[in-house]
C-alpha cells in the first residue's frame, strides 16, 4: 500500500517526535532526509512545501502541509483517538495542549537561537553570538525546570498511557545540555524522559535517532 503521508526530517531532530507518533498511531509515511543544514533533493523538496525549511513538516493524504511539531502532534492525536497522543478527557487533553504549545513557544523555540544567534541579533560576532548562547541556554534549562514542575507524570503525561506530549519532551530535552541538566535538578522528570524513550513501540526509533544516547 502506498503511503500517503510524507514525512521530512533527519537524524536527531524534531521529526523522530513526529515519526514516533505515526508509528504508534500505525499509519503508513513515506520518509524524506531533509534539513536545513543538509543541501540536497530532500532539501529542494522540503522548501517547495515549508518555506522555513523547517522539520519535522507532515504533508497529509490531502496534500496538506503541516508544520510545527506541537500542532502536527495535536492534529493525529485529534485525527486517530484511538492512538490515544491525546487523552480523550478534555480536562487531560487541555493540559497537554498547554504542555505541547509550552514546549515548542518555550523550549524549541531556545533551541532555534541556541542553534542560530546570528538569526536574532544584527552584526553579531563571535563573543556577541557566545553570549547569546550562554544566555539562552540557561534560560531553557530554567523552562525545563517549570515544565517538570508544572505538568505531572501520572505516569506518563497524559496519564495512564505514552502520548503526543511525552513525545515532544523526550525529542526536545535531547538538546542543548537539557538531560544533563535535569538529572541534577529534577530527577524524578528525568527518570520519566528515560521511560518514554524505552517505551516499547519507539525505543528503537529513539535509538536510532540518537544511537548514543
Ligand atoms: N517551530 C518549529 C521549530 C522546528 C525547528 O526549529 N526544527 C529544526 C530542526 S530540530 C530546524 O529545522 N532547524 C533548521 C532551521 O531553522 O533552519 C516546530 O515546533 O516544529
Amino acid at each position: 500500500m502506498a503511503a500517503s503521508y510524507t514525512l521530512y526530517g533527519t537524524k536527531g531532530s524534531g521529526s523522530a517526535a513526529v515519526e514516533a507518533a505515526l508509528t504508534i498511531a500505525a499509519i503508513p509515511f513515506r520518509s524524506v532526509d531533509a534539513a536545513s543544514w543538509e543541501p540536497g533533493p530532500g532539501l529542494d523538496e522540503l522548501t517547495r512545501v515549508n518555506p522555513l525549511a523547517q522539520i519535522p513538516t507532515l504533508v497529509l493524504p490531502d496534500g496538506t502541509v503541516m508544520t510545527e511539531s506541537a500542532a502536527i502532534l495535536v492534529h493525529l492525536g485529534l485525527a486517530h483517538p484511538a492512538s490515544g497522543l491525546l487523552p480523550a478527557e478534555a480536562s487531560r487533553r487541555a493540559q497537554v495542549i498547554r504542555g505541547l504549545v509550552y514546549i515548542a513557544a518555550n523550549c524549541y523555540a531556545a533551541i532555534g537561537v541556541i542553534d542560530y544567534p546570528e538569526r536574532w541579533c544584527s552584526d553579531a560576532d563571535d563573543a556577541t553570538k557566545d553570549r547569546i548562547r550562554a544566555g539562552t541556554r540557561a534560560r531553557l534549562h530554567h523552562l525545563w525546570d517549570v515544565f517538570a514542575d508544572t505538568f505531572p507524570a501520572q505516569p506518563f503525561l497524559g496519564g495512564e498511557q505514552l502520548g503526543g506530549l511525552d513525545l515532544l519532551a523526550a525529542v526536545v530535552s535531547k538538546w542543548s545540555g537539557a538531560r544533563k541538566h535535569l538529572a541534577q535538578s529534577r530527577p524524578a522528570f528525568s527518570a520519566l524522559l528515560a521511560r518514554i524513550e524505552s517505551e516499547p513501540r519507539v525505543a528503537a526509533i529513539f535509538v536510532r535517532h540518537w544511537p548514543t544516547a
